[in-house]
């Protein structure tokens, strides 16, 4: 009896382990190393438009909370840099944002100023709400950047799926 319970628990975690695997995404760092700031001018948009962003990613933004903020903005306020009637506002100075929808989301910082000269991101998170089968053939075998590498594992393999099943359903069947 002692044994099967001990199977019971290692099985149970090492579904626990490989759960966050299935539901975290890759976290993107808004501008990298420089973080979320008016200094240097960094170009939000190009690095935007370099990433591929898709739901469940987190995006973070890392800034002094004294100098800056994060407001997420409708398009139009986007454009025309109106923090006035934000949908939501960050102050921690380290955001984690989890992308939960398609499409474009738009943040800017509020503190006056910073949007006009270029403190703006458009996140843009592709449509592919048909996963599963279609991968992105376009990454070779060979490529080792890190954060494709982690992208791979916000995918539901069928490797994963087996693995969650065996944990929940293992367990269960043992525990009656
Ligand atoms: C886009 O990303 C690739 C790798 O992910 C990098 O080598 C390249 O320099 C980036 N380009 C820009 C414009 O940031
Ligand atoms: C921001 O928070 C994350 C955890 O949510 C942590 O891993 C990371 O080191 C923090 N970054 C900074 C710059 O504080
Ligand atoms: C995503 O694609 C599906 C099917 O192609 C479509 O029905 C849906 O409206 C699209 N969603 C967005 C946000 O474009
Ligand atoms: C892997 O990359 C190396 C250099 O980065 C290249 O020489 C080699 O041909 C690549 N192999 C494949 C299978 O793409
Ligand atoms: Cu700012």
């Amino acid at each position: 009896m002692g044994s099967s319970r001990a199977l019971v628990f290692l099985v149970v975690m090492f579904a626990y382990l490989n759960f966050p695997l299935l539901v975290n995404g890759v976290v993107y760092s808004v501008g990298e190393s420089t973080g979320w700031t008016t200094i240097g001018h960094y170009n939000y948009a190009k690095w935007a438009s370099n990433q591929t962003f898709k739901v469940g990613d987190t995006i973070r933004f890392v800034y002094s909370p004294q100098h800056h903020n994060v407001m997420q903005v409708t398009s139009s306020d986007y454009e025309s840099c109106n923090a006035m009637t934000p949908l939501a506002t960050y102050t921690t100075g380290n955001d984690s944002i989890p992308i939960t929808k398609e499409g474009h989301h738009y943040f800017i910082c509020g503190i006056p100023g910073h949007c006009i000269v270029g403190q703006k991101v458009d996140i843009q998170v592709s449509n592919s709400s048909t996963s599963g089968g279609a991968m992105t053939p376009t990454m070779s075998p060979n490529s080792t950047s890190p954060s494709k590498t982690i992208s791979s594992a916000s995918k539901f393999s069928s490797k994963d799926l087996i693995l969650l099943v065996v944990g929940l359903v293992v367990p269960t069947i043992l525990l009656i």
